[in-house]
This record gives C-alpha cells, sequence and structure tokens, in this order.
C-alpha cells in the first residue's frame, strides 16, 4: 500500500508572508469554504502542467480578492466583476499568457455579468473559475443571481421569492448557449468523489487554454457556511440536496476539438507613447526640482477615515506635490468593501530613492479624521513621529506611545464654515505642508489645482481651505498640544 504525503503544490508560496498578522501558514477562508478547495485544486494544476510560470490570475472583488496571497504567479485584483474584461487586455497584450478569471456569483453574474458574456461572446482564450455559492460572502451574506428559490439571505429574509427577484441565474447554460466558447462544465466541491471531477474539469479549461482553443467556463458549485449559518458538513449536504437539483451537474460543452488554435495579430505596444499619455511632461514652474533635493530622504505617511471625507484623495494630492518636486511617491489605497461610508484610509511614501514597498506598516505621519481609525492607526506612529487629528470627528484620543507630537485640528468645523464640509482634507494637507519643509509650497498648490483641473471655483475654495490648515497648525506646532493634554 502507498503512503500519501502531502506536499504544498509549487504554485503555491511556500509561506503566505503576504497575508497580513501572525497566520503565514492557513488560508483566510472561513472552515468548510469552497475557495479553500479550488485553490488546492488549481495550484496542484498549475504545477502538475507546468504553467506556473506564465500564468496571470484575475482576481475579483469577493472573498477571493486575496487569492494574491496564495499563488507564487503573475496575478492581478481588479474591480468589482471586471475581470473578463482586464483577462481580455492581458490575453490581447500577451498572448503567451495563460490567464484564469477567478470569479464569485455576486462578481460574475451581478455587476459583472455583461464583461462575462462579452468575453465569451468573443471567445476569448481564458478559462473562467466561477466559484457558486449562492450568496456574497464577503459583504455578509446578501442575495445574489444564483441565491436558490425561497433562500433566506440578509436581503431576503423571507425567502428569495421567484415573483419578484426572479429565478436564480444559470450561467452555464447560458454561456453555452452562445457559438464561441469551447468548453462549459459545471461541478461540485461538495465530496471527494464530485471534488474528482471538478479537478478533471479544471485541468481540462487549463489544457485547453494552454492550446489557445479558446474560452471555457467551469462553475463550481460550493459552500459558504459562514452565511449558509450551518456546519461545513451540513453545507456539503446542501449542496447535494438544495443546490445540485436546481443547478444540474452536467458538460454543456466540449467542441474544443473543432477549433483551431487562435491566432492574434502581434500586439503593437509603443512604451513611449503609453508613458506619454500617462506621464506627460509638465513645466516645473516655480517648483525646484530634481537636483536640490535632499539625497537620503524617505517620509512615510499615513491618511486615514470614512469613505466620502476625501481621505484617498488627500493622499493623491501629497503624492502629486512630492512628484512634481522630482521625488520618488508610492500611494497605495485601502477602503472596506462598501466604500462610502466604510473606512478609508491610504499609505504614501516619499523618497528621494527607489521605494521597495508602497506599505506603511510605520507611519512618521499619520492624519486622522474618524474615531475609528485613530484606534486602529494611533498605535503604527513610527518612534517620534507626529499625528494630527480632526478633532470634530474624534471624542477621544488615546495617546500614541511613539508619537512625539500630537496635533488636533477642527478640520471639518473650519471646512463647513468655508461653505464646504468636504474641503476638511484640504485644510488637513494644509496642516501637512507645514510638517514637510522638504516639500514646497508652490508644489502643493500645483497639485491641488490638478487635482480640481477645469473646477475654478472649487480650485480657489480649496486654496482657502488650504491656508486656513497652514496657518492653524503653525501657531499650534509651538505651542506642542499632546494627546494627554486633550484628554
Ligand atoms: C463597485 C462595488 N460594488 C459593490 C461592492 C461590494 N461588494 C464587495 S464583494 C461583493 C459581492 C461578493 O460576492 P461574490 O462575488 O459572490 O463573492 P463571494 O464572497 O461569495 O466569494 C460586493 C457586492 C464593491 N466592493 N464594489
Ligand atoms: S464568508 Fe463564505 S465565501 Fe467567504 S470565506 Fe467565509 S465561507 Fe467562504
Ligand atoms: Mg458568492
Amino acid at each position: 500500500m502507498k503512503k500519501a504525503v502531502y506536499k504544498k503544490p509549487a504554485a503555491f508560496f511556500e509561506s503566505f508572508d503576504r497575508r497580513p498578522g501572525p497566520i503565514k501558514t492557513n488560508m483566510h477562508y472561513c472552515p468548510g469554504c469552497g475557495h479553500g478547495i479550488l485553490h488546492k485544486l488549481i495550484a496542484e494544476a498549475l504545477s502538475d502542467l507546468d504553467m506556473q510560470n506564465n500564468t496571470v490570475m484575475v482576481w475579483p472583488v469577493g472573498c477571493s480578492v486575496f487569492g494574491y496571497y496564495y499563488f507564487d504567479v503573475a496575478g492581478i485584483s481588479v474591480p468589482h466583476g471586471r475581470a473578463p474584461a482586464v483577462a481580455t487586455g492581458i490575453i490581447r497584450a500577451k498572448p503567451e499568457c495563460n490567464v484564469i478569471s477567478y470569479q464569485g456569483d455576486g462578481d460574475l453574474g451581478a455587476i459583472g455579468l455583461n464583461e462575462l458574456i462579452q468575453a465569451a461572446n468573443r471567445g476569448e482564450n481564458m478559462a473562467v473559475l466561477f466559484v457558486n455559492n449562492g450568496i456574497y460572502g464577503m459583504t455578509g451574506g446578501q442575495m445574489a443571481p444564483t441565491t436558490l428559490p425561497n433562500q433566506k439571505t440578509l436581503t431576503s429574509p423571507y425567502g428569495r421569492d421567484v415573483n419578484t427577484e426572479g429565478y436564480p441565474l444559470k450561467v452555464c447554460e447560458m454561456v453555452a448557449a452562445l457559438d464561441s466558447p469551447i468548453y462549459v462544465e459545471r461541478v461540485a466541491l461538495d465530496n471527494p468523489v464530485n471534488i474528482r471531477k471538478a479537478r478533471a474539469a479544471l485541468r481540462k479549461a487549463l489544457g485547453y487554454m494552454k492550446e489557445k482553443k479558446g474560452f471555457s467556463l467551469v462553475e463550481f458549485l460550493s459552500a459558504c457556511p459562514v452565511n449558509l449559518k450551518l456546519s461545513a458538513e451540513d453545507s456539503d449536504k446542501w449542496i447535494k440536496e438544495k443546490m445540485i437539483p436546481y443547478f444540474s451537474l452536467a458538460k454543456y460543452k466540449d467542441i474544443a476539438s473543432e477549433r483551431l488554435p487562435k491566432v492574434h495579430a502581434e500586439p503593437v505596444f509603443d512604451r513611449k507613447s503609453v508613458e506619454d499619455i500617462l506621464f506627460p511632461e509638465e513645466p516645473a514652474g516655480d517648483i525646484e526640482t530634481k537636483t536640490n533635493l535632499p539625497s537620503d530622504f524617505m517620509l512615510k505617511i499615513k491618511c486615514a477615515g470614512f469613505g466620502g471625507q476625501g481621505i484617498l484623495s488627500l493622499g493623491l494630492i501629497i503624492a502629486e506635490a512630492a512628484h512634481q518636486q522630482g521625488f520618488e511617491v508610492t500611494w497605495l489605497p485601502s477602503y472596506g468593501p462598501e466604500m462610502r461610508g466604510g473606512t478609508a484610509n491610504c499609505a504614501v511614501i516619499i523618497s528621494s530613492k527607489n521605494i521597495p514597498s508602497p506599505l506603511v506598516e510605520e507611519a512618521d505621519i499619520l492624519l486622522v479624521f474618524s474615531q475609528q481609525s485613530i484606534d486602529k492607526f494611533s498605535p503604527q506612529v513610527a518612534k517620534g513621529g507626529t499625528m494630527i487629528y480632526d478633532e470634530n470627528n474624534v471624542s477621544k484620543c488615546p495617546p500614541p506611545k511613539n508619537a512625539r507630537a500630537v496635533y488636533s485640528l477642527n478640520a471639518s468645523e473650519l471646512a463647513k464654515n468655508l461653505g464646504d464640509v468636504r474641503t476638511a482634507n484640504t485644510i488637513m494637507l494644509g496642516a501637512l505642508s507645514n510638517l514637510v519643509p522638504q516639500i514646497q509650497r508652490a508644489a502643493f498648490i500645483s497639485a491641488i489645482r490638478k487635482n480640481f483641473a477645469g473646477k475654478e471655483k472649487i480650485i480657489a475654495l480649496n486654496l482657502e481651505a488650504f491656508e486656513k490648515g497652514e496657518t492653524i497648525i503653525s501657531s499650534k506646532i509651538t505651542t506642542e498640544k499632546t494627546c494627554s493634554q486633550n484628554e
């Protein structure tokens, strides 16, 4: 008898170091979740089919958005529903690549249905791996296009009513009805026999893609125990007893043998013209440029608050100002899946040298606009760093243990008095400008103008807000108000 030896497939990272927090060996998926099972099947297939080095995984918005923590292959995370459109771009630019579009039912069947159907109808040479768990898993269990009749979800508390919400979307049947796709199959991840069939279907789709035969879609019926409020075992029973009777497991199409490998015209990629569009030369004006930069300068800034407060724009304007002066910059946004109203933060790094990583784990300067963000990020102020917070939205400022100075600013109230509460971020920018003498005032002004280009009234308002922030903080700097004084 052979002894089974567990070996991690080479297409997985040995250690999941991209995953934040102390756990680097396990995935972030809930116990019993189908994503984890499918990830393993994919990693094994990429290794066995020798596809690891020329595969690009396109990650959706949904629980699998963090797939890049695990796979040691090229990858890109894209906006909600856009995976087949981005995959198309990759295929057209680099036809030698294998491109996998990995999507959930909300991502593929709701917001992204058009992208899917158009890519399928064009017969793009991609494999779409569709995880149908009948629910929006990531956002806490709302009804999806594939939610079953009478299934209770957060947004269908009395069960899906087919009179008002229609019947569940049968994606395989719909895609198979198109002429272009070559392979469409529905499988399930509920028991070892079905998982073996899923493994075979996946390998078939990847194999066809490798042979450049065109568009394949494999749908994986999958469990989301957390949102079904069932144990992992009962979730598998639910797939068997509820999902499979509605979504038949079947091969809907397999016509690859009738098709010749796809050939696209050689892509024309002129780097210079792309760069000219993305980074047009700008007159330096009265901004001092590169030659006078400090030679060894790096500053890490974090801006944090709610979606809608202009947090990401604030970071962009800071980055733009530094960039105009000739610094290297990075800007890394991060926001909750729900965006508006949810938390939002961004990290900006300004440096006179190349920046190895855009992540900011310890901020030299933290700009905060909400209680939630101060609670979360104030421990991340670097030793000797500075924090400025909007006192109108913060009732309690826990003293950051490392900060050299903490300033409070009534930014929102001042912004309201100026006539638009949305200028609170620019007031904060003005305050920040006092702390970063390495970036000239002219560069900040120019970045504000660029951000609001064409909207003269808004520019004038924001320039006023900038000046407000500048003056207010300079008087505070002399008194060095600290957190403990504010409590
Ligand atoms: C443009 C946009 N709209 C809505 C959202 C909120 N959102 C995040 S994930 C998600 C649905 C995820 O469900 P699904 O695709 O089924 O993935 P699962 O988590 O179940 O695997 C939604 C609606 C968003 N992030 N962006
Ligand atoms: S919420 Fe559902 S889909 Fe998301 S990780 Fe948990 S079990 Fe999986
Ligand atoms: Mg889902």
